[in-house]
């Protein structure tokens, strides 16, 4: 039998929480035959709630879960974890300055890295949930040195995701015959979602999703603002911001970094930005990457034609002025 895998997640009490951790305990992350312990983190006030998604853990008799640990510890919530996602944060609140929600952040992403450096199990991989996504995993990596920077990312899967699935809505086809899509760039309404690459599985083969889709119109703009607005049109239909699917795609995340990606097929993750596709160095940016033991690789050289270069650099543009201002919360 296979020995636990550690697995932390901060903000478990949280609506993201409620939804992601009975997808782990039940295997959707690491796979149905790896056994779990779960650590869940979250702060002082919501430590009865926490108390509560624990019971329900008990509750649910998950086969898989070995063990569960609720704390508002940090130190003893990432003792030995292998694997980290961090959803716990703080939100931005009506009439707060950016500058003060990235404060809080930052300090928050501060601690936990240092945390997380000095008690997580070696090799520990970090996938951050919670906004400013990005710049919250270039905090934690910034101070969490010993961490390797390729172990630490952020989440734009979801985005990921929905651009998967309006292409399938919109050409009337399966989720999972349409692929190669990209998520350039932030977590944030800058991000650009890519179709120049992506493809749909036919009867007669593979298919440009361009050729198929037959509307340069509609994929430049509509499909664009659809995927970029789509967590505020979450937020107006459920009058709370995505959870399920956000928790679906956290699982995404991590079972292809640690179990692969398909042969021919990429996915996208926030990554340390090494300048390839000329995106500066020492951002987290999100880039198109296969995995394989374990470990990203950013896919290389695909073309890159005008009006997606200025879409690669407008989000860069952002995330260098959210870096700007992160550090300037530092001093
Ligand atoms: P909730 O407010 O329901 O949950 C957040 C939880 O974090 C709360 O229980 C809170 O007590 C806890 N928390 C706050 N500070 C903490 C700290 N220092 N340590 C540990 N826990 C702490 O928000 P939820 O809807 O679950 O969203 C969580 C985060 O995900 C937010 O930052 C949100 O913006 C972000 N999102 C990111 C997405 C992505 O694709 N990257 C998509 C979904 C989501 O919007």
């Amino acid at each position: 039998a296979k020995e636990p895998v550690r697995v932390l997640v901060t903000g478990a009490a949280g609506q993201i929480g409620y939804a992601l951790v009975p997808m782990i305990a039940r295997g959707v992350m690491l796979g149905p035959d790896q056994p779990v312990i779960l650590h869940m983190l979250d702060i002082p006030p919501a430590a009865e709630a926490l108390n509560g998604v624990k019971m329900e853990l008990v509750d649910a008799a998950f086969p898989l879960l070995k063990g569960v640990v609720a704390t508002t510890d940090v130190v003893e919530a990432c003792t030995g974890v292998n694997i980290a996602v961090m959803v716990g944060g703080f939100p931005r609140k009506e009439g707060m300055e950016r500058k003060d929600v990235m404060s809080k952040n930052v300090s928050i992403y501060k601690s936990q890295a240092s945390a997380l450096e000095k008690h997580a199990a070696a090799n520990c991989k970090v996938v951050v949930v919670a906004n400013p996504a990005n710049t919250n995993a270039l905090i934690l990596k910034e101070f969490a040195p010993s961490i390797p920077e390729k172990n630490i990312t952020c989440l734009t899967r979801l985005d990921h995701n929905r651009a998967l699935g309006q292409i399938s809505e919109r050409l009337n086809v399966q989720v999972s015959d349409v692929k190669n899509v990209i998520i350039w760039g932030n977590h944030s309404s800058t991000q650009y979602p890519d179709v120049n690459h992506a493809t749909v599985k036919t009867p007669a083969g593979e298919k440009p999703v361009r050729e198929l889709v037959k509307d340069d119109a509609w994929l430049n703009a509509e499909f664009i603002t659809t995927v970029q607005q789509r967590g505020a049109a979450i937020i107006k239909a459920r009058k709370l911001s995505s959870a399920l699917s956000a928790a679906s795609s956290a699982c995404d995340h991590i079972h292809d970094w640690v179990l692969g990606t398909p042969e021919g097929t990429w996915v996208s993750m926030g990554v340390y930005s090494d300048g390839s596709y000329n995106v500066p160095a020492g951002l987290i940016y999100s880039f198109p990457v296969t995995c394989q033991n374990g470990e990203w690789k950013i896919v290389q050289g695909l073309g890159i034609d005008e009006f997606s270069r200025k879409k690669l650099d407008l989000t860069a543009d952002e995330l260098s002025e959210e870096k700007a201002l992160a550090y300037s919360c530092l001093t």
